[in-house]
């Protein structure tokens, strides 16, 4: 194989980037990942190396190559024993059973249902109920605001963190009260600093919560009052198609609440970050020369929820951009290396600019099969959160310098740990 050594990086022969666990610098991390060409190894935590791709042409072509897998049995350092239980990453890549994990027909299978119940047209019937909950929420966040006397108060922990979770509940029906023990849960497995046993106690009562879950919903369907949501739908396939077993209506669940909760925090974290770091922009949003909907288009390219996605392994070996993917070896998409590409945005690409004449021709949905089925979701939870929070508070801003704010350590996701600001 002819991976060149880039000389003074620490880390693995061949390796251009060792990931910083604590992410504390993801845009120079960016800088060096596009440095290094289209497809380049990196260190990931726990010592684990992989391919990445890192331009938007190249990871196009290769979401949709069959050749490239979710099955984790079909990595080597899977097979050989190098990568275990242990590896601090290990949930990202091996979550259970789901429509993540799977592939060609058994994938379209286990997605069809769920990716048809969220399309545009049908997440718009959502619209009032999401309003209803930001009403709410802006109004905790103002009570919030008042007993700090006019002082800082975390939007992250108030607002960005509370309206996914509550939002993908509803669509999932998961039970409100049960939300402080997700949230929880959640938080431990998406920090790098939890430790392995601690996150492995997690995942094992994450499955649990939701297989129960699975188990009330079903009691439901068989006594013929299903609830109105999503898991009781996946339980029945009224439609006459063939039923999900009970583990991948699971892992499903799962996923959906994984997925809708922690990336569409991020949207929101990073979007209001976004207009208070760049005033002049959030004046044309204020005028209405531009719209929310850019807005949440430039956030997702420009400082994408999802920096490096694990992991897809090759069936065999695949040639790209000059370089072979070797059968059994792992591809890490970093979509945001691809969202600051300059060949499909222009050399200013890592700027945010929503007056850049193409904001929504980024890939951070990803592309292909595994495309993200709450795409839709997530537009309307951003396009709804975003004006109503700047309405209600015109003159939000940070609390504190830029330079102060820290990422949640971990480096599969790209999420401010607190996002202090001042209200009015
Ligand atoms: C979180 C833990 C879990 O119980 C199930 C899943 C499966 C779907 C994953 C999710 C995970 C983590 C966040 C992911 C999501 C799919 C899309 C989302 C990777 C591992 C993104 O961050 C884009």
């Amino acid at each position: 194989m002819s991976c060149p050594v880039t000389p003074g990086v620490p880390g693995a022969p061949g390796v251009s980037l060792v990931l910083d666990p604590l992410v504390r610098d993801l845009p120079g991390e960016t800088r060096r990942l596009r440095a290094a060409g289209p497809l380049t190894r990196i260190q990931l935590p726990g010592g684990v190396t992989a391919w990445t791709v890192t331009t938007h042409a190249e990871a196009r072509r290769l979401l949709t190559d069959p050749r490239l897998v979710k099955d984790i049995n079909q990595w080597v350092d899977w097979r050989s024993g190098r990568v275990t239980r242990e590896w601090p990453l290990i949930g990202m890549v091996d979550p259970g059973r789901s429509m993540f994990t799977v592939d060609g027909a058994e994938h379209r299978r286990l997605r069809a249902k769920t990716a048809q119940a969220i399309t545009a047209r049908r997440v718009e019937a959502q619209r009032p109920a999401i309003e209803e909950l930001t009403a709410g929420l802006l109004d905790e966040l103002a009570a919030a605001g008042s007993r700090a006397g006019g002082g800082p108060v975390d939007l992250k922990a108030l607002f960005a963190l509370p309206l996914p979770m509550a939002v993908i509940s509803r669509l999932m029906g998961v039970d409100p009260a049960e939300h402080p023990r997700l949230h929880r849960l959640f938080k431990a497995f998406f920090s790098g600093l939890t430790p392995q046993d601690e996150r492995l106690a997690v995942i094992e009562e994450l499955e649990a919560f939701f297989a129960r879950m699975v188990a009330e919903k079903k009691e439901l369907v068989a006594r013929g009052e299903p609830a109105d949501d999503l898991t009781c739908a996946l339980i029945a396939a009224e439609d006459g198609g063939e039923p999900l077993t009970d583990e991948e209506v699971t892992g499903n669940l799962q996923a959906m609440v994984g997925a809708g909760h922690e990336t569409t925090i991020s949207l929101i974290v990073n979007a209001v970050r976004a207009l208070c770091t760049h005033p002049e922009q959030r004046e044309l949003v204020r005028r209405g020369e531009i719209g929310w909907d850019v807005v949440v288009e430039e956030t997702l390219r420009w400082n994408t929820p999802t920096p490096h996605l694990l992991m897809r392994f090759a069936t065999e070996d695949v040639e790209i951009a000059g370089t072979v993917i070797r059968r059994g070896e792992g591809l890490v998409i970093s979509y945001h290396a691809i969202g600051w590409d300059e060949a499909q945005h222009g050399p200013d690409a890592d700027r945010f600019d929503i007056t850049r004449p193409t904001p929504i021709r980024h890939m951070t949905f990803g592309h292909g099969p595994h495309i993200c089925p709450g795409a839709a979701l997530s537009r309307l939870e951003g396009g709804i959160a975003l004006p109503a929070l700047f309405a209600r508070f015109p003159r939000l801003r940070l609390a504190v310098p830029e330079s102060e704010l820290r990422n949640l350590p971990i480096v599969t996701q790209n999420d401010l740990a607190e996002l202090p600001v001042l209200l009015a």
